[in-house]
């Protein structure tokens, strides 16, 4: 049976695009390859799709899934030193998932830093 989710929870903060890379996976370190998201913020997580938004919308009566990635007690930081890229802040999740965020536009990717750091620091931290 399907559950319904507090309103809350379903209510989108931003979307857009962003380029990303997964770098770990439950604390083990993945090869990084850089791809085009389609990212979706709410109040506790973030879903990262591998297409455009319309995309993902007709996929989603077929089951694919985006992955999902759960803010509560997540860290965000600059990360200069993990790439030649410009712009570059690590997302890193409780259960050890790491992940790249990327945009040559200042202004998108700080819009982005700041709206993922607020959504961290309101949550409960465990
Ligand atoms: O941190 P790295 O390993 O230098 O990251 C580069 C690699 O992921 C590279 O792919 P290969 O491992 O297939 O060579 C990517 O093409 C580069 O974009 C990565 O470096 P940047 O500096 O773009 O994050």
């Amino acid at each position: 049976k399907d559950v319904i989710p507090p309103l809350e929870q379903l209510m989108v903060e931003k979307e857009g695009y962003l380029q990303k890379a997964k770098i770990a996976d439950g604390g083990k370190k993945l090869r990084k390859n850089w791809t085009t998201s389609w990212i979706v913020l709410s109040s506790r997580k973030i879903e990262f799709y591998k297409e455009s938004k319309q995309q993902a919308l007709s996929n989603m009566k077929t089951g694919n899934k985006p992955e999902s990635v759960d803010l509560c007690g997540a860290h965000i930081e600059w990360a200069k030193e993990k790439s030649s890229r410009k712009n570059v802040f690590q997302i890193t999740t409780l259960s050890g998932n790491e992940f790249l965020l990327q945009s040559d536009i200042d202004f998108i990717i700080l819009d982005w830093f700041h709206a993922i750091k607020n959504a961290i620091d309101r949550l409960p931290k465990d």
